[in-house]
């Protein structure tokens, strides 16, 4: 079978909810995948940001097939011996009383409006089925029925309705606003995006979180980062929220949490919070499962073992320096933090970030637009100084191919 094959496979199987770029991958390793014709290229979306230890890490691989003859699954019906290890481990990693573990990003959104709600009668005394809670204009928190109701993309919401009531929304980067709808005593919480990832790659102005936050502290209001994409050093810290010394009340993690070997996310609050929520009130069949457990520890020693934030941190610099001194006029403007970047991209006839793609695949990278017109950069943070200059003579190359 060739790459058309298993598209075409695919296309008739599958459902039609993604439109992939056409390579068809069969392995990986750091920062490189192969294709099925065994093409090598520099993976520069990492999963969207799952993969930051790079491919197939042999520590964090080893983990899970060690658990994986062990013990598997007990659901949390009964004790086992790893997720305590993994709780103590977690918790005192990102300096937080307790853990609810949960699957995918989504799941760990929703576990977060679910606390935020039940905080907001229990310990703030918003009469019930009242609670508000606010979000911001081009948000992305997942695929869930209640998580599209705070959407405003007409992609992610329109057409799967009713929608779920009791969000509000407010632009984002946008404090006076913020500060208006929080004096409203019905508001639990604010979940927030430290840089929306989606919308691409949008970095708020310098303080913006920090004020945000101080907006929530003198409301009661609950300060929730959804940093599913930004955290695990993404950015060129631990946290995104690290930049501004912030410390969300309720911490929404995913992807690289596991490195991207497993599906493993994770939401951390201190106690004041998270035991608002009783026996049977919440959870999940997989949730914290023994692999998951053994997994996450081990992707969370490769960030600090490989000092992947400082990487992140230092190259992010030169890459965004170097995207910004290509001359081309398809070149709009870049921005990100770290090695989450992107580039607006405007069209050049009919030549759109689609094509740029496609050309960047057959120069040997690997990226995808979003919204037409921008293309997130995003390698594995294990790239180095070295591979990451090489990536750019690729993105150069290419570029010159449009002029
Ligand atoms: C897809 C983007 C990335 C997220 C934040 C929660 C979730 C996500 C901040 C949900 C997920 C994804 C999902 C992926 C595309 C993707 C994405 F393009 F939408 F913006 F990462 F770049 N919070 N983001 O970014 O996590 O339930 O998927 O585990 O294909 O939908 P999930």
């Amino acid at each position: 079978m060739n790459s058309q094959d298993y598209i075409a496979r695919e296309d008739k199987y599958g459902a039609h909810n993604y439109h992939p770029l056409p390579v068809v991958l069969n392995r990986g390793k750091g920062i490189y995948v192969w294709d099925v014709e065994d093409k090598k290229y520099f993976d520069f979306l990492s999963a969207y940001s799952a993969v930051n230890q790079g491919h197939c890490h042999p520590k964090i691989v080893g983990a899970m097939t060690e658990q994986a003859q062990k013990l598997t699954l007990t659901s949390r019906a009964f004790y086992n011996d790893v997720l305590g290890e993994y709780e103590e481990y977690v918790t005192k990693y990102f300096g937080y009383d307790k853990v609810l573990p949960m699957n995918s990003g989504a799941e760990a959104d929703e576990t977060a409006l679910k606390l935020a709600r039940k905080w907001g009668y229990a310990k703030k005394g918003i009469p019930e089925n009242e609670a508000k809670i606010v979000v911001c204009e081009d948000n992305f928190h997942g695929r869930t029925i209640t998580i599209i109701s705070m959407s405003t993309d007409p992609d992610s919401y329109k057409g799967f309705g009713p929608y779920t009531p009791g969000f509000v929304v407010v632009p984002y980067n946008n404090l006076e606003a913020l500060e208006k709808e929080l004096s409203d005593p019905n508001v639990a919480a604010f979940l927030v995006e430290p840089i929306q990832g989606e919308a691409g790659v949008y970095v708020p102005e310098d303080g913006y979180l920090k004020a945000a936050y101080d907006i929530c502290k003198k409301n009661n209001v609950l300060f929730i980062a959804d940093e599913v994409q930004t955290g695990i050093a993404r950015t060129g810290k631990l946290l995104a929220v690290n930049h501004e010394n912030v410390r969300p009340d309720v911490l929404i993690l995913g992807k690289a949490i596991s490195g991207g070997v497993f599906p493993v996310s994770a939401v951390l609050a201190d106690d004041d919070i998270m035991l608002v929520i009783k026996p049977g009130e919440h959870g999940s069949t997989f949730g914290g499962n023994p692999i998951a457990a053994k997994v996450a520890i081990a992707a969370l020693e490769v960030v600090k073992d490989e000092k992947l934030a400082e990487n992140a941190e230092k190259l992010g610099k030169i890459f965004r320096d170097e995207l910004s001194s290509i001359d081309s006029d398809m070149i709009e403007l870049v921005r990100g933090k770290g090695l989450l970047n992107a580039v607006i991209i405007k069209p050049k006839g009919d030549k759109t970030a689609w094509d740029v793609c496609i050309a960047l695949k057959n120069n040997g990278l690997i990226a995808k637009p979003t919204h037409g017109h921008i293309i997130r950069f995003a390698p594995p943070l294990v790239i180095t100084e070295t591979e990451l200059y090489e990536a750019l003579e690729i993105i150069k190359k290419t570029f010159r191919e449009f002029e």
